[in-house]
């Protein structure tokens, strides 16, 4: 990079966010020396929309110049309106209009950003890497669309490649080359994933390209807003879920692929013991709003020991028994038999996941080490499995 050059475009994808958080991580990307240009993309006008509006129209003539507050457009033609379209805007965006050589993503909500983020994604990028992107400790009960959905995905279809192996998949914080943003602007998978899927889509996107990826790790963490009950997170369940099985004939070979990440220290205790989402509220809520429908999916696709365990948690308030094992099962059901235009299959797919994870806090409550060795074992359980049937579907 030539001295005083700015080479740099970041973007913060919102929709309803604290206008005074953002706000600092606007100032925060605005400060840094080498950002020529900070992309706001909002799903409309709203209340944060406005808010950020009215900062903006405060800054100096200097500052206003590298911002773009836009609204994002509609892109996919299947999936919600969602992040993805977000994203995807702001990549066409960069691609179109920007100049700078480089693009970074981080998520509106974040508590602990700051402008250090920017130099050590950055960092991996001037050493020739296409794709950097952040990981970070989270506690033992967290991330259980990562590995329940996203990394069992991964081992399940992609069995063979680099994939699974990848830490957070899902993470919203990343940087990438102008080449890798040209590219993906083009593609008809990354454009559909209009959801929560596009982290999904991008992830995998990067070893069809066969990028060079580093995977860095932000050991201070990423505080953004909590989750109450898992319920918060159905919508990102089954729409990460059904973006795999959708694409689970993409045939992805990652033999050439360069993939480094830093080695971490070991995870804080706090992380190991802290409890990620309202468990008693969950537990209320698993037992609600199971349809004859619902009850008629169990009967005809799942097998009588997985079936009468699901009914038994529903009537006695047995929820400790979705182990890996059961897991790899139920996952196989779903990969071959769900349908996301069916809402009762969408249903039965969180409600299983939410059985999952009750199964995984038990013993992460119980023995945290043991927990997070089982998480790692599941992934290479479902790898195997996969591996070895190789499967064509
Ligand atoms: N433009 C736009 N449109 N932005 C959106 C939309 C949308 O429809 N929905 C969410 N966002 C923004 C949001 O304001 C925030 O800046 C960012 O996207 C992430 O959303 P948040 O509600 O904070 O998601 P959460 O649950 O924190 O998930 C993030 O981390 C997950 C993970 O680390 O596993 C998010 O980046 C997920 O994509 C990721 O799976
Ligand atoms: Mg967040």
């Amino acid at each position: 990079m030539e001295k005083g050059q700015k080479d740099i475009a970041v973007c913060f994808p919102f929709k309803k966010e604290n206008v005074e958080d953002f706000k600092n991580n606007i100032k925060e990307a605005l400060s840094h020396e080498r950002v020529g240009h900070v992309i706001l993309v909002g799903y409309n006008e709203n209340e944060t929309y406005r808010g950020i509006s009215d900062f903006i129209s405060t800054l100096k003539a200097e500052e206003k110049s590298r911002i773009s507050l836009i609204i994002q457009k509609r892109l996919g033609t299947k999936r919600r309106a969602g992040k993805g379209d977000g994203m995807n805007t702001a990549i066409q965006y960069f691609v179109e209009r920007g100049k700078e050589k480089f693009l970074h993503f981080y998520d509106a909500d974040i508590k602990s950003f700051s402008r250090t983020w920017i130099d050590r994604v950055q960092l991996r990028l001037d050493e020739g890497y296409h794709v950097s992107r952040c990981f970070f400790p989270r506690a033992y009960t967290d991330a259980m669309v990562t590995w329940n959905i996203t990394r069992t995905g991964f081992a399940y279809v992609w069995p063979h490649t680099i994939l699974p192996d990848i830490e957070q998949p899902l993470g919203g914080e990343l940087g990438f080359t102008r080449e890798v943003a040209e590219r993906l602007a083009k593609d008809k998978i990354v454009l559909e994933a209009s959801d929560w899927s596009i982290d999904t889509a991008l992830t995998i996107s990067f070893a069809r390209y066969g990028v060079k990826l580093y995977e860095v790790y932000i050991k201070e963490g990423k505080h953004h807003k909590l989750y109450g009950k898992l319920s918060d997170l159905e919508t990102m369940t089954v729409e990460c879920f059904d973006f795999i099985r959708e694409n689970k004939n993409l045939r992805i070979d990652t033999d050439r692929m360069v993939y480094h990440k830093d080695n971490t220290v070991e995870v804080p205790q706090e992380y190991k013991t802290r409890i990620a989402f309202d468990i008693d509220g969950t537990i209320r809520e698993f037992k609600e709003g199971w349809t004859e429908k619902m009850k008629s999916l169990l009967l005809e696709y799942f097998p009588s020991h997985i079936r009468e365990r699901v009914s038994k948690a529903i009537s006695d308030g047995d929820y400790d028994f979705m182990n890996p094992t059961l897991w790899y099962e139920s996952y196989e059901i779903f990969m071959k038999h769900f349908d996301p235009t069916i809402e009762e299959w969408r249903k039965l797919l969180f409600k299983l996941w939410v059985l999952r994870v009750l199964n995984h806090t038990k013993l992460a409550l119980k023995d945290p080490d043991a927990s997070l060795r089982s998480l790692k074992e599941m992934i290479e359980l479902f790898r195997a499995r996969a591996g070895v049937k190789n499967r064509h579907f």
